[in-house]
């Protein structure tokens, strides 16, 4: 072996311990982030997570994320992906996503429905926290977790005993516009003698018919408030007696002392018993379990297609939306305080899908969602937790520009079809080029004249053709979504 000179060795050496340093404290002083993504189905979760994760690997490859301090500044390296935390939820399905994304023709990633997750490392160059005397590189580790809006819906039916719980869904079944729907399924609940002892065949008959109706309510009627969330997505839980369950007729008539002494193998104890399971097995536990583990949270919501549907549609949004946002209320007087203490620090909302208006209409679906949003804002208690809202699309399917109509300038967006639809009286074929004014959002809550004189046609668009998956996806604004969610940690 080579002789070396002392200065040699003492530069290895301190090298080497330099080098041991560096690991030891950037491992001690590694940060973590859990994010969290909601939204109620078809709000856009996965397009929204595939484009997230997109433009964080291939950073530098096409990237236009101008708003992204650490990549604006040049302290951004690289992200990959790595195993995820916990190996008992589901992967989040990236590769599936971005294959369809990018296939020829372009398709939209298929529904999920329920919880999955995903990891990502990234790594990066401390620039102005103390973490740049002591280290190069600094890694980030970022959990992502998608999971269905629905499931946030039910966080009330904690503090709703099983009666109170039916008279008020009954409430809404008996109103419009699902009253027309419920009639004869609350004409079969009706003839039910709730002391008689109960039949397990029928109890799962009629659980059927109303999971049925609230598919109905969210598909075709396009509502958002359903009850229970996981009956339209059960995830493992699909055929489980715990789902069997639904709203009594006529609770309210019931003798008090009889209900009191109902055994659970009479129909409504055995309705009772089924509901308080749920909220203990189902509700509270999907709190225990993984919301109070989320950093960040993600709030997606598409507004424009209950704009389509018109003012019932669009009146259950705002309903469905004070519900959810009671998951986030834990301020003094919230539920939530007295059941659990959530970590969340930052929340953003999202107003999905902006690609399907002109651009100079994004102010107008920000207030509107802001209004949605802060509606109850006097009961909300957000001191503690940092709140934006933003109008993106995750995956930008239409370009813009302006298009001349009787002598003026109209801004118009133009993209391919992606069903055959009804165009101001003219059809289009999958894949065809389109051109539109999808009309006006309103800025705000609209009002009854509103849904009389105005008309909307914000219609679906299929993913733009040629996309690869090894460069960055084009996008609106999820630059800024980055960096309100993570240039913070990446100081
Ligand atoms: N133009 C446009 N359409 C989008 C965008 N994001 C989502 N969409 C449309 O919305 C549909 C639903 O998007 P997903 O990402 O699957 O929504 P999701 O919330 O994951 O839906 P579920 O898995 O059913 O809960 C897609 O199939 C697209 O048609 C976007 O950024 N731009
Ligand atoms: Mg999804």
């Amino acid at each position: 072996m080579a002789l070396l000179s002392k200065s040699t060795l003492s530069k290895r050496g301190l090298g080497k311990l330099k080098h041991k340093a560096n690991e030891l404290l950037s491992r001690t002083l590694d940060q973590q982030v859990t994010l969290a993504v909601t939204g109620l189905s078809r709000s856009g979760k996965t397009a929204f997570i595939t484009s997230l994760v997109n433009q964080l690997i291939n950073e530098g490859n096409g990237a236009k994320l101008s708003f992204f301090d650490p990549v604006h500044n040049g302290n951004f390296i690289a992200a990959k992906r790595v195993p995820q935390k916990h190996y008992h939820v589901p992967r989040f399905d990236y590769d599936a996503a971005i294959s369809a994304l990018t296939s020829d023709p372009a398709t939209w990633p298929e529904p999920t429905h329920g919880i999955s997750e995903l990891r990502l490392a990234i790594r990066y160059q401390p620039k102005n926290s103390i973490l740049k005397y002591a280290t190069d590189m600094a890694t980030l580790t970022l959990d992502i977790t998608d999971y269905p809006g629905e499931w946030l819906l039910d966080l009330p039916m904690l503090k709703q005993t099983y009666q109170e719980w039916s008279q008020q869904t009954h409430g809404l079944m008996t109103s419009k516009p699902r009253d027309e729907y419920s009639k004869s399924f609350l004409a079969k609940v009706a003839q039910l003698d709730p002391f008689a002892p109960a039949s397990e065949e029928l109890l799962a008959e009629l659980a059927q018919e109303y999971t049925a109706l609230l598919q109905t309510f969210r598909h075709e009627l396009g509502l958002s408030v359903i009850q229970p969330g996981r009956f339209i997505l059960p995830g493992d839980l699909a055929g489980a007696p715990i789902l069997e369950f639904f709203p009594f007729a006529n609770a309210d008539n019931i003798d008090a002392n009889a209900y009191q002494n109902a055994t659970d193998d009479s129909v409504i104890g055995m309705l009772r018993s089924r509901y308080s399971q749920y909220q203990e097995q189902v509700v509270r536990k999907f709190y225990r379990e993984h919301f109070l583990r989320f950093d960040r949270q993600i709030v997606l919501a598409d507004c424009l297609k209950p704009l389509n549907k018109g003012k019932a549609s669009f009146a259950d949004l705002e309903l469905a939306m004070s519900m959810i946002l009671e998951s986030y209320q834990y301020g003094k007087s919230g539920i939530f305080s007295r059941l659990f203490s959530p970590k969340i620090d930052k929340l953003l909302f999202g107003a999905t899908k902006a690609d399907h208006v002109t651009p100079e209409q994004h102010g107008a679906m920000v207030s509107l969602l802001n209004q949605l949003v802060h509606q109850n804002k006097n009961q909300l208690n957000y001191d503690a937790v940092a709140v934006k809202t933003l109008a993106i699309a995750a995956v930008k399917a239409t370009n813009s520009g302006v298009s001349k109509h009787q002598g003026n300038e109209v801004p118009v967006i133009q993209g391919r079809s992606l069903a055959q639809s009804e165009l101001s009286g003219t059809a289009s074929v999958f894949g065809e080029k389109i051109t539109v004014f999808p009309g006006a959002v309103p800025s705000e809550l609209p009002r009854d004249n509103y849904w009389q004189s105005n008309s909307f046609n914000f219609i679906e668009f299929a993913p733009l053709s040629g996309l690869n998956k090894h460069q960055c996806l084009p996008h609106v604004r999820m630059d800024q979504v980055l960096q309100f969610l993570l240039a913070d940690k990446m100081m």
